[in-house]
């Protein structure tokens, strides 16, 4: 397939754009591996929080870190890096980042997730000034646990106040939390587990509830949505008039199938309401390399969420992107074979090589961006083309980049021809079979002013055989001129 891409990428070189259709926006992040999704909105912004399917099998759920995702238009995300690792609560296993939550309480960000310590499994919590962290253990201990059960936190302020946590696989544990967020007030209780509170398990066996709680209010209705059905998980809701049941089934979101397990979380977005869950869509995908999805639907009248369908078509974009200003090359409606990269000085987008891309949709260029900068970085030599509507489609300028000197990423430019208007983008690297490139931010601007090239090693190379010749001469010409005396 690669090859074909690449066949494609260079005959549109040559003889112009053509347009063949490419990328479905389900799972909306093609960066890395996205289990397990917390939808939740900060001043207008929505976050998702996921964690991380490592690329490494261990035989099971190798979880490395949790991510935060951020978006105004449903389409084009951010990826915010990593922003925390199980090792970050110094009583955790590495690898265990299972399914988390984020809630904001009077300024601070808490932040709930699962990990594993001795024991058990365990549920804790975390506080940061933003939602992207940084985040550190605000207890040094578990906030419930260790125990087997207790996985997959989802909190909830009611309207009064009071804070609700829920969890637990495969039993259904809830708790109320005080006003620090960080303590429990009162004790952990449990729901009876029973076909009228959840459904029943396909084939018998008791209520038909897994693991995933989801805890929200909408219209006085508390709803609670989990994965249900056993394995492979289907996901299924009940409603109460009370944030602690009892629950009554309401019925099935989506039937079993697009995952083993299928984590959900659901939320209303500028006038939309969105089902978000995890499928194996990526490249390389599997039952322990999964990636988030979104679903749109709309409620019934009477508040009941109806059956919502797998697909990798996604949902639309509710408003264009702006090119201008500085943005992060983690920002993107799709690509491939790129890998978000999270080191200790940045996050960049790594691992990228010939004939491999970054998309954003529905980007609106105005009356025209003039330049385009980038920071970049490439082993070898190569290319960066920039390219409207198409992966093969018209190529609006292009940065020639590489290879980097000693590491490091440069600030590079190149002015563009006619661009105005809404336009898919695309960014396409090209380069020799062993190039990687890395790519940090780019930047469009009106004014046709670009950031200058940093030294590449022929550059370099080129400037200290001058230095070392001019010192050569200097050098003759003193002896000579002591010699002359
Ligand atoms: O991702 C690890 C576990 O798998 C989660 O905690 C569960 O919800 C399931 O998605």
């Amino acid at each position: 397939m690669k090859r074909i891409i690449i066949a494609l990428l260079t005959l549109s070189l040559i003889f112009g754009a053509f347009a063949i259709p490419v990328s479905a926006e389900n799972p909306i992040i093609p960066s890395s591996f996205t289990p397990d999704p917390a939808p939740v909105i900060f001043d207008g912004v929505l976050y998702i929080y996921t964690g991380e399917d490592s690329e490494e099998d261990n035989g099971f759920y190798n979880m490395t870190d949790w991510h935060c995702f951020s978006t105004t238009d449903m389409v084009n995300w951010t990826d915010h890096g990593v922003i925390m690792y199980p090792e970050d609560f110094e009583w955790a296993e590495p690898g265990s980042a299972w399914a988390s939550q984020c809630i904001e309480r009077n300024g601070k960000y808490y932040f709930y997730v699962t990990v594993t310590t001795e024991g058990g499994r365990a549920i804790a919590v975390a506080v940061g000034d933003s939602p992207t962290g940084p985040f550190k253990d605000a207890l040094g201990k578990p906030l419930c646990g260790p125990n087997w059960d207790y996985i997959d936190p989802t909190v909830m302020i009611d309207d009064d106040g009071q804070a609700y946590l829920y969890f637990g696989n495969p039993t259904s544990y809830y708790c109320k939390l005080n006003e620090d967020m960080i303590s429990l007030d009162g004790p952990i209780m449990h729901h009876d587990m029973t076909a009228e509170a959840f459904g029943a398990m396909p084939g018998g066996g008791g209520s038909s509830y897994v693991e995933g709680p989801w805890l929200y209010k909408r219209e006085g209705i508390y709803y609670l949505v989990y994965a249900s059905c056993g394995v492979p998980e289907g996901i299924s809701y009940s409603t109460s008039d009370s944030p602690t049941g009892p629950w009554k089934f309401g019925g099935v979101i989506m039937e079993p199938g697009p995952s083993t397990t299928i984590h959900p979380g659901i939320i209303e977005y500028k006038g939309h309401d969105y089902f978000f869950y995890h499928g194996v869509l990526l490249p390389n995908g599997g039952w322990n390399k999964r990636s988030t999805a979104i679903v749109e639907f709309d409620y019934n009248e009477d508040g009941s969420i109806p059956l919502c369908k797998h697909s990798p078509k996604g949902v639309e974009q509710l408003e264009s992107f702006d090119p201008f200003g500085v943005h992060e090359a983690e920002t993107m409606s799709g690509g491939e074979g790129i890998k978000s990269v999270t080191s200790k000085k940045r996050t960049y987008i790594g691992q990228i090589s010939n004939g491999d891309h970054i998309k954003l949709s529905g980007v609106d260029f105005e009356d025209g961006a003039k330049s385009f900068s980038a920071n970049l970085f490439a082993t070898g030599k190569g290319k960066l083309d920039i390219r409207l509507d198409s992966l093969y489609g018209k190529s609006i300028g292009t940065i020639e980049i590489g290879p980097s000197v000693f590491g490091g990423f440069s600030d590079l430019g190149t002015s563009l021809s006619e661009n105005s208007g809404v336009h898919d983008l695309y960014f396409v690297f090209l380069g020799g079979e062993d190039t990687e490139f890395r790519f940090d931010y780019w930047e469009f601007s009106k004014d046709g002013k670009f950031a200058s090239s940093f030294p590449t090693l022929p550059v370099i190379l080129i400037a200290a055989a001058v230095i070392v010749a001019a010192a050569v001469i200097i050098t003759v010409v003193l002896v000579r001129k002591k010699k002359a005396k």
